[in-house]
């Protein structure tokens, strides 16, 4: 990421970066974006035809790279965007190499030659932005996208890249806009007061507008999840069968099971998939009173893991009593699924009328069940996953934090002051508002949001 951000329309240099990962392959890709791509392919590529290069954007031409003294880099095929069709909206080449190593970082050091600059990480994103060819939100989506880890994931960063959030926004907008400026007609006029019917009627459309912010936020915690997976904990006693567990859901034998209590002494973490929900699960160190040193540091991590979890596995040996083990801390409601293991032996009386999930490890029972009720857990707001794939990220989160804020204070001065409410704080207000709405899609020239977003995207993209 540049340091200082050009202004739209001033971005003159041309930049290059190698857009396939480094490995041997098949083929490399090598992306070339600015005003002087053609130009400067035009000095070091040599089509097979043996007319000279003519690229202008309509035609995937085979020839030879080669470098300033004249030697062969390697035989490549260039396709040509002529902009503003082309990802970055400028004039793009991207060069298709023999996927080597050497080779491919020889063709990238051509091109550097040549007068190309080394792009840096989201830069081609950043110009497809700055060019109008995509909103913020669409910007984000293509790294949601490349670093998507299950179907879900995938599809709601698909959903994203297609406009959908951005759309949503920009009504948001629209809105608020038409609200301002019926707030700010008052103030053009000073000797109105803002009528009690008006009043009511801006008052309405404000907590209309609120509620769309309130539903768009709700979809926080479910994007946090889709791009970072939901972190759930197995917790319990020791021997009740928290690695079995873990090694079921995970389809393979990653931790050591045994019949000794106090196996697991630290905690093992692996993603899994379940239903295109991403999860990392946790494997912990039983829960009980123990003076041992080592067990102590692995229970008290157990409990760190407990209370950074958006849900508690906590299962128990339903062949054994019910005991004061020191596993009683129930955590907080709704991030809490009690399941009784065990259950291919004889249940003990105290679970008989327990609601918990009832499976078996061993038997491989009741599975189907738990990941229900996991799924249950993790919706929350009973929307089944998928259906509803608008999922919001914490930077969008945090704009539309400040816009319900403002729309509150707006909302409230109306309702309290009623006909001698002022229009000037109401429509400030609600300017705020619109703002912080804007800066999601990237209505907002703070240099360091766009340069905080596009530092995290990979090299090429
Ligand atoms: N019968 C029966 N035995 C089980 C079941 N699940 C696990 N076990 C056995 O219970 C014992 C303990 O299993 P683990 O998975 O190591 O239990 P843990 O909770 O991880 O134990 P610690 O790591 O020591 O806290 C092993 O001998 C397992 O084979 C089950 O569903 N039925
Ligand atoms: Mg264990």
């Amino acid at each position: 990421m540049g340091e200082s951000l050009p202004e739209p329309g001033v971005i003159d240099d041309t930049i290059v970066a190698i857009a396939t990962p480094v490995g041997q392959g098949a083929i490399s890709l090598i992306r070339i974006s600015g005003a002087g791509a053609f130009e400067l392919l035009a000095q070091v590529f040599f089509p097979a035809s043996g007319k000279a290069a003519d690229i202008d954007g309509r035609k995937a031409i085979l020839g030879n790279l080669r470098d300033a003294r004249g030697d062969n880099v390697d035989e490549v095929l260039l396709t040509a965007f002529k902009g503003p069709r082309s990802y970055t909206g400028e004039d793009v080449v991207e060069i298709s190499c023999h996927g080597g190593i050497l080779v491919t970082k020889k063709v990238l050091e051509t091109l550097l030659a040549a007068g190309a600059r080394a792009a840096n990480p989201g830069e081609f994103s950043q110009r497809a932005f700055l060019n109008g060819k995509m909103d913020l939100t669409q910007a984000e989506a293509v790294m949601d996208l490349i670093s998507a880890q299950t179907e879900l994931a995938l599809k709601a960063a698909g959903e994203q890249l297609a406009g959908r959030l951005g759309e949503q926004l920009m009504d948001l907008r629209a809105g608020l806009l038409a609200l301002v400026a019926q707030v700010e007609a008052y103030i053009d006029f000073p000797d109105e007061d803002i009528d009690p019917e008006t009043g009511d009627l801006l008052v309405k459309r404000i907590s209309g507008i609120h509620q769309e912010v309130s539903n768009l936020l709700a979809t926080a915690d479910q994007g946090r999840i889709l791009r970072e997976g939901a972190r759930v904990v197995i917790f319990g006693a020791p021997n009740v069968g928290k690695s079995s567990l873990l090694n079921l859901l995970l389809g393979f034998d990653r931790a050591i099971v045994s019949d000794q209590a106090g196996t697991t002494r630290d905690t093992l973490e692996e993603v899994i998939n379940l239903r295109g929900i991403p999860l990392r699960l946790v494997d912990t160190a039983g829960v009980h009173r123990s003076q041992d040193k080592v067990e102590l540091e692995g229970i008290h991590r157990t409990h760190q893991q407990v209370e950074n979890a958006d849900l508690v596995l906590h299962i128990v040996d339903a062949s054994e009593a019910r005991s004061d083990d020191g596993t009683a801390i129930i955590p907080e409601e709704g991030r809490h699924l009690l399941i009784l293991n065990k259950v291919d032996l004889v249940i003990h009386s105290d679970w008989e009328s327990s609601k918990g999930v009832r499976i078996s490890c061993t038997e491989t029972c009741g599975i189907n069940d738990l990941e229900d009720a996991v799924v249950d857990v993790l919706a929350k707001d009973g929307e089944a996953w998928g259906n509803n794939l608008v999922a919001i990220n914490t930077r969008h989160k945090n704009c539309l934090k400040r816009a319900k804020l403002d729309l509150e204070a707006a909302g409230k001065n109306l309702k309290q002051k009623g006909s001698t409410a002022l229009p000037e704080i109401t429509a400030m207000d609600l300017r705020s508002a619109l703002d912080h709405v804007g800066e999601i899609v990237g209505q907002v020239d703070a240099e360091e949001v766009l340069g905080e977003i596009f530092s995290s995207f990979c090299i090429g993209k």
